[in-house]
């Protein structure tokens, strides 16, 4: 067991793994003079162990964090309790992610020694070259001795098909990443913002090898992250079908006769201008989903024009209209309580909602959060009135509605409270659009 410069503790939750398997997939192809451990830690206490026994081999731990915001105050607390338990000089907390990336001071105040900030894949990999010393590496912020923050710089954005999708090393898979970045910017959402407003696809070939690797595993269900599915393969705000078909038939021919492959449900969701009589035939052709997601957001015009979706409402009706039409069950995203929305813009959504149900959708109902990264980070928080809950209550009775719209409610108020806590430069509280203001699928998460 001697002889180890750096054992890695991955505090690996359930609720987010995918970004771990991504830089997992870049670890294990990487040369490395570092001899290095990787543990998973799935509990605080199993963390704690793991900690233990790397101090006592007398390597270097790193432990690396992954989370998104409505999560970073309890993990403050659990990070608060592992200390307890287990700690020493050479102990270096790291938490990246879309929350350490929007909010890196938060991240150190809140008890994390290291914010990684952009993507991971290069910075992993020099923080393991370097036995997890992070002085100069990029894409950090920390704190030096004087406790003036220091920041090294975003690490370059990479070619998808540069790293692995997901682990074989450790053997853990998921939805295979196809594309990074989003060339809309809806308020509400950070991707944009963490990935850039451009998008980079993983080449057919690359996914392919991918789905292969899955087939020799005995895994039989190939899922896709994409922040919008129809766009693979296209640079601009138009789908590129042709991109699209040559995906799915590479992955259907890959994953074999037993297998199946699902595109446009979670996480690849569909924006509803890009749904068209074509696309839903590529889909019934090659995937096994009966159920796509589009994302609508607002049953009123005036809100999307001030979320910056890049669609009207007339684009969701007609395409939950086709998907019936085409056999498909529908589920339609949508979000109450977005900044400027009045009592007119909620009954327009209900009234949405209320038809889309009565042609067979199912609406996954949201409430909006000021997301940290997002152009709305600084707004109120979503905030839904008694009958407008009523309203969306009868329509989860029938079946028509689901979401953790309530829980989300609670994360809406904590999020903007940090957020107050934590100004951005420059920036207030009153400068917020009440509405029009005029950027460009449904929240991703
Ligand atoms: C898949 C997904 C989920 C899945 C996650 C499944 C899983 N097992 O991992 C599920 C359904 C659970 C989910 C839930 C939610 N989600 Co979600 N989700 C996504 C989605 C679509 C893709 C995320 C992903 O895996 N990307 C691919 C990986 C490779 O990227 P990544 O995780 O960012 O990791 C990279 C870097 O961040 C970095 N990195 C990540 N971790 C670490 C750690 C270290 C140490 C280092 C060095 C680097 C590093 O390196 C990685 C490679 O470059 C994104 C939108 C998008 N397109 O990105 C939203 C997104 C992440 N979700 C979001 C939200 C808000 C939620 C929910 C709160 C929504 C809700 N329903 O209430 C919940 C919260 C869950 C929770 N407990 O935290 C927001 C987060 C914004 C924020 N600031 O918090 C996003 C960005 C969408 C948005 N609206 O903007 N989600
Ligand atoms: S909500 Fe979807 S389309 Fe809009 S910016 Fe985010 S990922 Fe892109």
């Amino acid at each position: 067991m001697g002889g180890r410069d750096l054992v890695v503790v991955l505090r690996y939750r359930k609720a987010v793994t995918y970004g771990f398997h991504v830089l997992l997939g870049a670890l294990e192809e990487h040369e490395t003079t570092t001899r290095y451990d990787v543990r998973f830690g799935e509990s605080a206490e199993s963390a704690a162990r793991h900690i233990e026994a790397g101090l006592a081999e007398g390597a270097r731990v790193l432990v690396l964090w992954s989370f998104y915001s409505p999560d970073a105050a309890a993990l403050a607390a659990e990070l608060a309790e592992i200390r307890a338990i287990a700690d020493g000089p050479g102990v270096l907390h790291v938490a990246g992610g879309v929350h350490a990336t929007a909010e890196p001071v938060q991240t150190l105040d809140a008890g994390w020694d290291v914010a990684a900030v952009g993507e991971g894949e290069t910075t992993l990999l020099d923080l393991v070259d370097a036995a997890g010393d992070p002085a100069g590496i990029t894409g950090l912020v920390y704190r030096d001795a004087a406790g003036a923050i220091v920041r090294t710089g975003r690490p370059q954005r990479r070619p998808l098909d540069d790293f692995r999708g997901f682990s074989l090393r450790w053997d853990r898979f998921n939805a295979l990443e196809i594309t990074r970045g989003c060339v809309f910017s809806c308020r509400f959402c950070q991707t944009p913002f963490m990935f850039s407003a451009k998008f980079r696809h993983r080449s057919a070939g690359n996914v392919r090898w991918h789905v292969d690797r899955m087939r020799e595993r005995g895994l039989r269900d190939v899922r896709f992250i994409t922040p919008t599915a129809l766009s693979y393969g296209s640079r601009t705000d138009e789908p590129n079908l042709a991109a699209v078909e040559e995906l799915l038939a590479c992955c259907r021919e890959g994953i074999g006769p037993n297998g199946r492959v699902f595109f446009g449900s979670f996480p690849s969701e569909i924006r509803p201008e890009h749904v068209s009589r074509e696309a839903l035939r590529l889909v019934r052709k090659y995937c096994a989903n009966t159920n796509i997601i589009v994302g609508a957001q607002s049953g009123s015009d005036r809100v999307l024009d001030a979320a910056k979706r890049g669609h009207g409402v007339e684009e969701v009706r007609r395409a939950v209209r086709l998907g019936v039409a085409e056999g498909f069950r529908i589920n339609v995203d949508m979000i109450f309580g977005m900044p400027g929305e009045d009592r007119g813009d909620v009954d327009a959504s209900l009234t949405l909602a209320r038809e889309l149900a009565e042609l067979g959708a199912r609406i996954h109902a949201h409430t909006f959060m000021p997301l940290p990264g997002t152009p709305w980070r600084d707004a109120p928080p979503g905030d839904v009135d008694p009958e407008t809950i009523r309203e969306v209550d009868r329509l989860s009775r029938r079946g028509a509605l689901y979401g953790h719209w309530q829980k989300q409610r609670d994360h809406a108020a904590r999020l903007a409270a940090a957020a107050q806590a934590y100004p951005r430069p420059g920036r207030s509280r009153t400068i917020l659009p009440t509405v029009p203001a005029a950027d460009g699928c449904a929240p991703p998460g």
